[in-house]
């Protein structure tokens, strides 16, 4: 069975004259040039260049090379015919130490020159000010652990939106705040590595969101009235569909969406983190007998942080379908963000299994979850800020047989159809689509073992030659059709 098997009929159409069509990367994960030039050392520096953190104890030192290859990565874009492109800026080339006392006058040239460049072919771009990059001096004094990073953010934002503000209108402050969150502060399979599940992703994702509110407001207060540009966080979520139609499953599938993209866009839409999520913790720390694991907001904050997004940025990928279960309490558990969601997840059988594991193609899941925004939030103007796919033996391959990406044509033409009817015929108001990525690039600990670019790097060779994938040139019809005609 395929990825459309359960999409009901491919529909043809076109998406608004405005549509965004375009493509993503991050800094980190494709620039290289890691210490040229002046740019800081960065958490992934330092956690990939520690024996063991990193699938083959790879490191993004050179990565795609993008840092010395400008002109070759704008041809790709254009060769695509998007209107623009989101990448991210790396803190600690623009600030080394992360603070303002020394601005990189390399660094912020570097970024001018990929702006500027941009333009000149008439596509504009669209900058994440943080995508997990920070810089290694600021966690040395404790990252995102330390409620300091609000006012460590807060500037780095102004440098930046004072430096490029004058031609970039889209910004996007910090990319899934929850997946650096649970992975770098819990799991600590990224950087920094730390392994505090129980406490330190909450009061993670809580530092990260006040930070959030400064950049917007700033942005509100300075910059706006002369730039006109929208502001956004970037949320990401699975989409959790009932495993089955009984209450539980469903209560539970709706728990899931509450508390892993509600996380972030409640808070930023309303001022406070879901209701359900709020009474689980505080209950489940109450049998503990500690203070409650989730930080609360104060009124004040509350006032702050509502409303401070412009438009809705989704980063979405693969759905999941979900059951309840009842968790035993026990005094001696080490209870943690995932027992208190109390969700299971598993797949359907004939769904086309990606790489790395979470990865399916449920092209319906981006329609569901469209429709769940629009439901929840509000009908928000939606940008999806990332979508894309990888699987299985795309590392082996080389030369032509790389360039048949066949599983990955299916997903685009399926997720980005399952889009087309959200707006068509459900009236989502979706505005644009960035695909993850423009090309191969470092996927943080799993190294280069998972190919998520349209274009295909060549990570042995020293130039990082890039290839056009079959998906390229499928992206690049669909963008020039906006749709399917
Ligand atoms: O390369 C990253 C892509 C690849 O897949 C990018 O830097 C990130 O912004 C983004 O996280 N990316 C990504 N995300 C999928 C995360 C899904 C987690 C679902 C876990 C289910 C068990």
């Amino acid at each position: 069975m395929d990825c459309f098997a359960e999409e009901g009929d491919f529909m043809k159409g076109q998406f608004p004259e405005s549509f965004i069509w375009g493509v993503a990367t991050a800094a980190h994960q494709i620039e290289g040039a890691w210490n040229e030039d002046g740019k800081g050392p960065n958490i992934w520096d330092a956690f990939s260049h520690k024996t063991g953190n990193i699938h083959n104890n790879e490191n993004a030192d050179i990565a795609c090379d993008s840092y010395h290859k400008t002109d070759e990565d704008i041809q790709l874009l254009k060769s695509l015919g998007v209107s623009h492109y989101r990448f991210s800026i790396s803190w600690a080339r623009i600030l080394p130490d992360g603070l303002l006392d020394v601005v990189n006058k390399s660094g912020v040239e570097y970024y001018n020159r990929v702006i500027d460049k941009l333009l000149a072919v008439n596509i504009q771009p669209v900058a994440t000010l943080y995508h997990f990059d920070l810089p290694q001096a600021l966690q040395d004094k404790g990252g995102w652990l330390n409620s300091r990073v609000i006012e460590w953010f807060a500037g780095y934002a102004r440098v930046c939106f004072k430096l490029f503000g004058d031609r970039v209108r889209l910004w996007l402050t910090i990319n899934e705040p929850h997946e650096e969150a649970l992975n770098g502060y819990g799991y600590g399979n990224f950087a920094p590595g730390i392994k505090r599940l129980d406490t330190a992703p909450y009061q993670v994702v809580h530092n990260m969101l006040r930070a959030h509110a400064s950049a917007w407001h700033i942005y509100d207060e300075e910059f706006r009235g002369s730039q006109h540009g929208k502001l956004s966080i970037v949320t990401n979520s699975q989409f959790y569909e009932p495993k089955s139609t009984k209450p539980y499953d469903v209560a539970a599938a709706d728990r899931g969406l509450q508390w892993y993209l509600g996380w972030i866009a409640h808070p930023v839409v309303y001022g406070d983190y879901p209701e359900v999520m709020k009474q689980v913790v505080a209950e489940k720390s109450k049998k503990q007998g500690i203070p409650c694991r989730l930080p609360s907001f104060t009124a004040e904050e509350k006032t702050y942080i509502k409303g401070t997004i412009d438009f809705f940025a989704l980063n979405f990928y693969s759905a999941s379908l979900t059951e309840h279960i009842d968790i035993p309490m026990n005094s001696n558990e080490n209870w943690n963000y995932i027992t208190d969601q109390e969700i299971k997840t598993s797949r359907r059988e004939h769904w086309i299994k990606g790489a790395p594991d979470w990865l399916y193609c449920t092209p319906f899941g981006l329609r569901k979850i469209l429709n769940w925004i629009k439901g929840n939030y509000n009908n928000p103007e939606i940008i999806i800020t990332e979508n894309g796919f990888s699987c299985d033996g795309e590392e082996d391959l080389s030369g032509d047989a790389a360039l048949e990406d066949t599983h990955r044509v299916n997903y685009l033409k399926g997720y980005l159809n399952q889009a087309l009817k959200s707006v068509i015929k459900d009236g989502v108001q979706l505005t644009g689509y960035f695909l993850w990525s423009l090309m191969d690039n470092f996927e943080w600990d799993d190294g280069y073992k998972f190919r998520f670019g349209v274009h295909h790097v060549d990570f042995d060779d020293p130039h990082k030659h890039r290839t056009p994938k079959k998906s390229a040139l499928v992206f690049k019809e669909i963008v020039a059709n906006k749709g399917f005609i």
